[in-house]
């Protein structure tokens, strides 16, 4: 799915700012036939749930209402006239005044309403959108609604982060002409110093189309005409981690002989591969160093917020991190491209946390439930999953920074039935998109003996934590138990083994000699035990702790004021451990490949 640009001839308008927001429970039947009656208003971009220091708000289960007025353009006209939401957490139907025009499921991905028929240039509209947050054993990810003792409908889930909900990113409308395109798809190689960029486009109409691809100095340096081809750079600058290149892709659909639409793409020429145990990025071996995130903030909630954006990554940089996994879900678009201008590496994550029931027993002391049955991860659990890939991948496939897919986190990949959900789901994958690698983390649970799913993927993410929640605080047994486990996965498969998570809350300020969970001293410890043994496995490809920050989670007596397994608080603030990081990040450049100091681009390409 395209992004919506402002280009010579399409115009985008942010719907961004205040917006009337009320709880369905309070609200009158068909809401959206009227001005909302409600007194509150709600920031968009922004989960609603920190916005009003209200427990019913914050806690509401169920749908909640957001309303505005939106006045078209004037010059609008003879244009073709889009609503667009970048994301809607986790369900939503939209209304424009006594109609609805779009109902999406899926709270990570973006979706889109054709307004052409239904609202006139310079008049205004009511726009009403009810958002759902609720989360079933058929959602992505899943969760369990049950009505408790007090009459209402409670939400329980199976992942640690909070249940953050509403219009967490933006929401535009945007004009296109009548005869367009409608989605462009590049993927790229190397030919010795040529770099080839394969572009394919559709249109609305079987139009006449050509590209020309210009370097970061604004000069054309391939162009090719009809709707897909191969372009061939001589001497191509490539994309590389922690130097990012920019080539602009321009594309033009024709009419006659008038250019009818034109919109454009930045492009990284790079290639990625997995070969033997090795994850190669331009054919050069890389070593993955960083975290795995939330976007996650205080007030905001995952509201996607441009000054975190930055921030966050000048700290990757700070510690000399070169990655991270969008960790449990697509994150904004924003941020992958700013990690495409920035040469960070992303492994990009669908929603699909907690299909793993053994953790909610784990959690809750009740008997464990089969996660894959009938009444629990079903076949409309695998439809709803496989939507959600189709709709990462439509909307990140053009990014030159993400590398790798990774189709859920922690499943019971151990369990009866893992392989039947998952392989169909990773086979999805690789049709969708043959050029990048799969992966999909694999939780302490399921070990190199018992897992179902190890041999489907091209690199194996292990989440382990031991001296953690294993062997707490005995670290010499930790590292003993990690290095059995490591081995036991290098000599079973051969095949790329990378932590995607490895971490011990932390609370700031909290010291000790001895090197006591909870401590600043015990975190830098663990991770030192952790990079130990990670330097003794040869098919060891990274390193993401988890987390990058300190993150807000559901009411839980295993947590106190959120998960502080972060490396740096809530607010951005270091602890002791992100220092020993930034140590063991710069001792590795030279030692690691890819792990580089990241370079300061020249910004020279257009930021959207
Ligand atoms: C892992 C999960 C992650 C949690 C983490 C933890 O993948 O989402 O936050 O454990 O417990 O199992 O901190």
């Amino acid at each position: 799915m395209l992004k919506p640009l402002a280009t010579a001839t399409r115009d985008l308008a942010s719907l961004d700012g205040l917006w009337l927001f009320a709880l369905d429970t309070k609200l009158g039947p068909e809401p959206w036939r009227a001005p909302l009656d409600t007194h509150l208003e709600a920031a968009v971009p922004a989960s609603y749930n920190d916005l009003f220091a209200d427990r019913e708000i914050h806690d509401h289960v169920g749908l909640v209402w957001y309303q505005r007025t939106v006045r078209v353009p004037r010059g609008w006209a003879d244009q073709r006239i889009v609503l667009r939401f970048d994301a809607a957490t986790h369900a939503a139907a939209v209304y424009v005044d006594d109609v609805v025009v779009a109902e999406h499921d899926g709270g990570y991905t973006p979706f889109e309403a054709d307004l052409t028929d239904v609202v006139a240039a310079g008049t205004e509209f009511r726009l009403t959108v009810a958002v759902d947050n609720r989360l079933t054993n058929v959602t992505i990810p899943p969760g369990k609604l049950a009505i408790g003792a007090d009459g209402k409908e409670h939400q329980s889930y199976f992942h640690d982060f909070y249940n953050y909900a509403g219009l967490a990113r933006s929401v535009w409308l945007y004009s296109t002409p009548r005869t367009h395109l409608t989605d462009v798809t590049v993927t790229t190689d190397v030919d010795g110093g040529t770099g080839l960029v394969a572009y394919c486009l559709t249109a609305s109409e079987p139009a006449p189309a050509s590209v020309r691809l210009l370097d970061e100095a604004g000069i054309t340096v391939a162009s090719c005409d009809g709707h897909s081809g191969t372009l061939r750079v001589d001497d191509a600058v490539l994309w590389r981690p922690g130097a990012a290149y920019l080539y602009r892709l321009e594309i033009e659909i024709h009419d006659g002989w008038h250019t009818v639409d034109k919109y454009e793409l930045p492009v990284g020429i790079r290639t990625v591969a997995v070969e033997g145990d090795q994850f190669l990025i331009n054919g050069e071996p890389f070593y993955f160093t960083g975290f795995g995130k939330h976007e996650d903030s205080a007030v905001r909630g995952k509201g996607h917020d441009n000054a975190y954006l930055v921030h966050d990554f000048r700290l990757l940089d700070w510690t000399g991190a070169n990655s991270f996994r969008t960790s449990h879900y697509p994150y904004a678009e924003e941020v992958l491209e700013y990690a495409d201008r920035h040469g960070i590496v992303v492994i990009d994550e669908t929603a699909a946390v907690g299909l793993n029931l053994a953790v909610e027993a784990g959690l809750t002391g009740q008997p464990p439930r089969p996660t894959f049955s009938p009444d629990t991860i079903n076949d409309r659990t695998q439809a709803a999953h496989a939507q959600h890939l189709r709709e990462l991948i439509d909307r990140d496939k053009n990014h030159p920074s993400v590398v790798m897919w990774c189709v859920a986190n922690e499943p019971s990949s151990n369990e009866e039935g893992a392989r039947e959900y998952f392989e169909p789901l990773i086979d999805l994958t690789r049709e969708l998109d043959p050029t990048r690698p799969v992966t999909m983390t694999t939780v302490i649970f399921a070990t190199c003996e018992t897992d179902r799913t190890a041999d489907l993927v091209d690199v194996i993410s292990l989440n382990r934590y031991y001296g953690w929640y294993v062997a707490t605080g005995d670290l010499e047994t930790a590292e003993k138990l990690l290095e059995a486990d490591l081995r036991g996965w290098m000599t079973k498969y051969g095949k790329p083994i990378m932590m995607s998570e490895y971490g011990a809350d932390t609370i700031p300020g909290l010291h000790s000699v001895t090197s006591t969970p909870w401590t600043e001293e015990f975190q830098a410890d663990f991770l030192a035990m952790n990079h130990r043994v990670f330097d003794r496995i040869p098919s060891f490809v990274g390193e993401h702790v988890w987390n990058f920050a300190d993150f807000g989670t559901g009411p839980a007596i295993h947590r106190v004021d959120g998960n502080k397994k972060g490396v740096f608080t809530r607010d951005r603030k270091p602890k002791a451990a992100a220092f020993a990081l930034r140590e063991r990040w710069k001792e590795l450049r030279g030692r690691k490949p890819g792990t580089q100091t990241v370079q300061e681009p020249v910004l020279t390409a257009p930021i959207a």
